[in-house]
């Protein structure tokens, strides 16, 4: 589905006596509140008591659809881009619809994609991963080698250091999927950069890899050995099935809980050293631009942080009443061990109830029963993680970081919700 910007899939806030209305006519008289709000966009033949059209005859075989696709019902549910963001779509980035989406999990179709150099078309059985530089045996892996070895599977988010980038000088984008979707969490399967490494036997010198990828971009990143002994994979698969070509079919380097830059898709080679490449020209880095001029590197994990995904521009609230707030919290260093809501603005903050099990640098998602009274509301979340981190607000962090950055917005964000039940991005001062 190459859908470009479809209509977002805002659900209207209904009519209060519209419904009571409607619900009345269609029950003949009965109770108002045992009828579903849904029913009231029906088409009246397909409605109780009628035997709806899909009942009166069979329905696809088992043989239709061997690879299944979403409901033909769900199509507003796509990734989305913002044109005016980048030049080109082969060097820009897509968004996962956040507030379409359930549990922690992102299905492998609506996993935001970032590309420098378009998707590289590869096909598995030519792709070899090569490893080199300070080690004792340098040596070229198949695809059938690397699955040979012992795997891991683990669940992880993987987020983009400009994940919320637009917002820093002010409320910017109309939509939950554009101010935060640049996330998304999967299970990854594959092999542990450790035991890769074993196997070659890397020099007592070596404190540094470089991980090259096989797109057009070969775009390449300096990881610290540290970490890649830690918790760095070289995943094949996402949610039980091979990586999408999106996603760096059929290898890619997952780095858990730092910037998405550095987990290098379509994975070519590693390069083991002694020294960053950071400090060479050939290769990039992302950094932070600070108030001083001077700017922040070697940022590489994702801070704490969590939006509120429903209610939210694309789920407004429909009518008074009770409104389960829900939303996704995430943090780069360990787990979540926290989320408090807001209703009015920060003024007073409920402890949220948190989804387990809670897996480390994952999606957390976490929910509080509200009752709204019709008037209008400041609602925002706050995450704490397991180091104790508090999100900040975006005072705090503008205190901080001025608002020069690109990369590493992770204030507390806020949805106005207006009296007739829709809502507004916005920012407090
Ligand atoms: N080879 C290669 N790896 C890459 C990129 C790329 O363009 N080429 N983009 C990076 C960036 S900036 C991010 S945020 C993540 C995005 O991963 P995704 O497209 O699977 O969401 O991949 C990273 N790895
Ligand atoms: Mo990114």
């Amino acid at each position: 589905m190459a859908t470009k910007n479809p209509e977002l899939p805002v659900e209207t806030p209904l009519n209060r006596r519209n419904f009571l209305k409607g619900s009345a006519a269609l029950a003949g008289g009965v109770a108002a509140k045992a009828v579903p709000t849904m029913a009231l966009a029906g088409n009246p033949e397909n409605l109780p008591p009628n035997v709806p059209s899909w009942s009166q005859g069979l329905g696809d075989g088992v043989d239709i659809t061997p690879y299944g696709m979403p409901s033909e019902f769900e199509q507003k549910v796509v990734r989305r881009t913002v044109p005016w963001l980048t030049a080109t779509p082969e060097s820009s980035v897509s968004f996962t619809p956040l507030a379409d989406v359930y549990g922690i999990i992102t299905p492998n179709g609506l996993h935001f994609c970032r590309h420098h150099g378009g998707v590289a078309g590869i096909n598995s059985h030519d792709h070899r991963l090569v490893i080199h530089g300070l080690v004792d045996r340098e040596l070229i892996f198949t695809m059938h080698e690397v699955k040979r070895m012992p795997s891991v599977s683990r669940i992880h988010f993987l987020e983009c250091a400009a994940n919320g980038g637009m917002e820093w000088r002010g409320a910017q984008l109309e939509a939950v999927q554009f101010t935060h979707g640049m996330i998304s969490c999967c299970e990854w399967t594959g092999v542990k950069l450790s035991t890769l490494l074993d196997e070659c036997g890397i020099k007592p010198k070596a404190k540094w890899l470089l991980a090259e990828g096989a797109d057009a971009s070969g775009m390449t990143r300096s990881i610290p050995m540290d970490k890649a002994l830690d918790d760095c994979m070289v995943v094949y698969a996402q949610n039980g099935e091979m990586l999408r070509p999106e996603q760096g079919y059929p290898l890619r380097l997952f780095v858990p809980g730092w910037e998405g830059n550095m987990s290098i898709k379509w994975l070519r080679r590693i390069e083991v050293g002694d020294q960053p490449w950071h400090t060479r020209e050939e290769t990039s880095k992302y950094t932070d631009l600070m108030p001083t001029g001077k700017a922040r590197q070697f940022t590489w994990f994702q801070e704490c942080n969590s939006v509120i995904t429903s209610p939210s521009m694309e789920k407004p609230i429909n009518g008074k009443g009770f409104v389960e707030i829900q939303g996704l919290s995430w943090t780069g260093q360990g787990k979540i061990k926290q989320v408090d809501v807001s209703v009015d603005g920060g003024k007073n903050w409920h402890p949220a109830q948190i989804d387990g099990p809670v897996f480390d640098k994952a999606l957390t998602r976490f929910r509080l029963p509200w009752k709204w009274d019709g008037k209008a509301a400041l609602l925002q979340s706050r995450a704490i993680d397991e180091t104790g981190y508090v999100q900040p607000n975006f005072s705090e962090l503008r205190a901080l970081r001025g608002e020069w950055s690109i990369y590493h917005n992770n204030s507390v964000h806020t949805w106005k919700v207006n009296t007739g039940g829709d809502v507004e991005n916005v920012q407090l001062s």
